[in-house]
């Protein structure tokens, strides 16, 4: 029997004929309220926050916080025509080692495309029974300057949604217009929470939405700033791109044809800040980590980023230097596996403040296990995508860190080496990439091989500290004239130990 087609109305056949797939039972459409507004609905969003809302829809009778999913950018259309030819339902395919899970989930029950209509995007998020705006915009959609902490109000796109008579295009650029009309229409701010991996991501966004708001409107930004919440979150969930191959093997094995599936890792986690200024679901029930306490959300964090997005940089870039395709096939090469145990072990860890009842060992022990999954065929151009968003963040602060407690720090320089070299889109075997970048001319123009000067000079990404650290120039240049002369593969056994 051929796969059948995901939507509402053939979901009692995908069970009848496949009856360990799980599929949503509560009421979705017009019996639901839409307590969220999701902003970059991809495949993490819909592993994650939109997992747990489902979990919570149909297991703890949750009503009123159904996601609305919003699409900003011209590529979004794909995610528009995917969702709505099948009810927003999707499929979450669980990959591990001993085999596979599908779920079928229901937790978004609309979507918005906003070059469709970005009219209908602000009255949504402006909507009353809006409590939340939640984002994953990646690192780039939040327009921050690293190096000076501010937006960067020179951006063509923010300088066009600054002016009003325009309808916006960036994400603040639709906050903005939808706090001003719930301030008139004597509402609360919604909750803006950023499901976004980086470090202070709350704070981050309250800072540059408040900024952008001031430059046209100081009393909404004094609004914003004192009635508005925005927690910060520590999140997590391994989610590769889908590759055309998944929708093929998920209608063979469990007879289910969806548009966009989703394949990930059974392993999911969420640690946020208790910070709601518009109510929220009881998302504890499911699992995740409320806490009260933003510091403690800082150091779930700083151990995430730096130890997994850390340990991803050097898999990504240095792989796909070495030539590989996907994460597991890195991590089955003995000198890439060390390496990237000695970098967390003796690198990062000492780095990292200690979290009761967090075993750091034990989590670098899993990461491991996590990166070794071979079933899920985690693709290296996804994780090397975006670096500008990515080294500032989850290597850079590790290395003037460890620098200022004179720990070592080789391994890093060489890892942020690897992403010097990366830019330059030919590999150790002279093949060609492609590299994906929001700044690529810029970094282009910059980069020489062996030389990190140049990229080093991007004031927005590399702060005076380290440029200024005579140590670490040092180092790096080392570590790229290494890759440069001898390849990744053979420069490794120097930094392994
Ligand atoms: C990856 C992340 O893109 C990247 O840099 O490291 O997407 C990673 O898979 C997630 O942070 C896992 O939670």
């Amino acid at each position: 029997m051929g796969a059948v087609k995901l939507n509402s109305k053939n979901l009692a056949q995908i069970k009848a004929a496949n009856p360990s797939i799980e599929i949503p039972t509560f009421k979705r459409g017009d019996a639901v309220k839409e307590g969220i507004v999701h902003v970059g609905v991809g495949g993490f969003h819909r592993a994650h926050l939109a997992v747990y809302i489902n979990q919570l829809m149909e297991h703890h009778g949750l009503t009123d916080y159904a996601i609305c999913g919003v699409g900003l950018q011209p590529f979004d259309a794909g995610m528009r025509d995917a969702l709505n030819s099948q009810d927003c339902l999707y499929t979450v395919e669980e990959r591990s080692a001993t085999g596979s899970v599908a779920k079928v989930m229901g937790g978004i029950n609309s979507y918005l495309f906003a070059p469709d209509d970005r009219e209908a995007v602000i009255a949504k998020m402006a909507h009353p029974d809006t409590h939340i705006v939640s984002l994953t915009i990646t690192e780039s959609g939040y327009f921050y300057n690293e190096n000076t902490h501010q937006l960067q109000v020179e951006n063509p796109d923010i300088q066009h949604d600054l002016d009003t008579k325009n309808l916006p295009i960036t994400t603040f650029g639709f906050l903005h217009h939808a706090m001003a009309r719930r301030r008139e229409q004597g509402l609360n701010p919604f909750t803006v929470m950023s499901c976004d991996n980086m470090q202070g991501n709350g704070a981050i966004t309250r800072n540059m939405l408040t900024s952008f708001t001031r430059i046209i409107d100081p009393s909404l930004a004094d609004w914003i700033n004192t009635k508005g919440h925005f927690p910060n979150a520590m999140v997590d969930r391994i989610t590769p791109s889908t590759a055309p191959a998944d929708k093929v093997s998920l209608a063979e094995q469990f007879g289910i044809e969806d548009a966009w599936p989703i394949v990930t890792e059974p392993f999911m986690q969420w640690v946020i800040e208790d910070h709601f200024c518009d109510g929220r679901p009881p998302f504890e029930k499911v699992g995740v980590q409320i806490v009260k306490n933003v510091q403690n959300v800082e150091e779930f964090e700083k151990h995430k980023l730096r130890l997994l997005n850390g340990s991803h940089a050097i898999i990504a870039y240095g792989g796909q230097l070495a030539g590989y395709k996907y994460v597991h096939e890195v991590m089955e090469n003995p000198l890439f596996a060390k390496f990237v145990w000695n970098q967390m072990q003796q690198e990062v860890k000492h780095t990292l403040p200690d979290i009761e009842g967090h075993d750091v060992n034990k989590y670098c022990e899993t990461l491991i296990e996590r990166f070794a999954n071979p079933p899920i065929r985690d693709q290296l151009p996804r994780i090397c995508g975006g670096g500008t968003g990515k080294i500032p963040q989850f290597i850079m602060p590790t290395i003037a860190e460890a620098i200022w407690v004179t720990g070592p720090f080789r391994r890093l320089c060489f890892t942020a080496a690897t992403w010097f070299h990366y830019i330059h889109g030919v590999d150790d075997n002279g093949n060609k990439f492609e590299v994906q970048d929001a700044m690529l001319d810029e970094l282009r123009a910059l980069a020489k091989p062996g030389d990190p000067n140049g990229l080093l000079s991007i004031k927005n990404l590399f702060g005076d500290d380290l440029r200024g650290d005579k140590r670490f120039v040092e180092t790096i240049t080392i570590a790229l004239e290494d890759i440069a002369r001898d390849g990744v593969i053979k420069s490794l056994p120097k930094y392994i130990d």
